[in-house]
């Protein structure tokens, strides 16, 4: 962070303190980013949060704040934690939302396999599905595209051969659900049939029916 951006961090987070805002933590999002996973995984904790929108190209936020002078990579989700500390990262901010509330079990209890497990999806999903989806929607040239969605279509057919045999990733509901929702979603952006992964499709539905899947689409303006 450069000193000009420190002090408007420092400029940034007082005022968020004397306004009282910081009594909640705040996630700054963007309408159906890969935010919407944290976002799911905070309605679904229970605890209390501020949603901060932030425009993608441009970095501010609707109140007025740089996202830079939180996460000097500019982009969402991040996490301000009330005491201020930032998190970014989202199977990491998951996880940690997870381990506030471990009686909501959100995510298994930590060093145990199934822990791992869950990091496992984690890490499939960031790096197998939501980074594929980069070149189709930064309009690479036609063959990035073609190779990046044939990727996809054969990682999807691993996740729904997976979901065939059980209704959430890890059997029951976890973190790992909500980020798979968000990545699924942007199937229909990305111009994706999705009709054949009948078992993705009857999870994507399981999804919009839990509450919290339900009030994080409406307030993201995705109904
Ligand atoms: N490594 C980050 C990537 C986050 C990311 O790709 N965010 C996108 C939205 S889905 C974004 O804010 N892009 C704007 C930018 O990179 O400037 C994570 O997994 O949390």
């Amino acid at each position: 962070m450069t000193r000009k951006r420190r002090l408007r961090f420092i400029f940034a987070s007082a005022r968020a303190f004397v306004s009282g805002k910081l009594r909640a933590m705040e996630l700054f999002y963007s309408p159906s980013a890969c935010s919407l996973s944290p976002h799911i995984v905070l309605r679904e904790s229970g605890l209390d949060f501020t949603l901060v929108r932030a425009s993608m190209s441009t970095k501010k936020t609707r109140d007025g704040r740089d996202l830079r002078d939180y996460n000097p990579l500019g982009y969402v989700p991040t996490l301000v934690l009330a005491d201020g500390t930032v998190l970014t990262e989202g199977p990491a901010i998951v996880q940690y939302v997870a381990d506030q509330v471990p009686d909501k079990k959100l995510a298994p209890e930590n060093g145990t396999l199934d822990r791992a497990r869950c990091q496992s999806w984690l890490n499939f999903i960031s790096t197998e599905l939501h980074q594929a989806f980069s070149p189709i929607f930064k309009r690479f040239e036609e063959d990035t595209v073609r190779r990046a969605k044939e990727k996809l279509n054969e990682r999807f057919t691993y996740v729904d051969e997976h979901l065939a045999k059980q209704p959430y990733l890890l059997g029951d509901f976890s973190v790992a659900d909500a980020y798979l929702f968000t990545v699924a979603n942007w199937s229909r952006y990305a111009k994706i049939d999705m009709s054949g992964f009948t078992h993705i499709e009857a999870f994507m539905t399981r999804m919009k029916e839990r509450p919290a899947v339900h009030e994080a689409l409406s307030e993201e303006g995705l109904l």
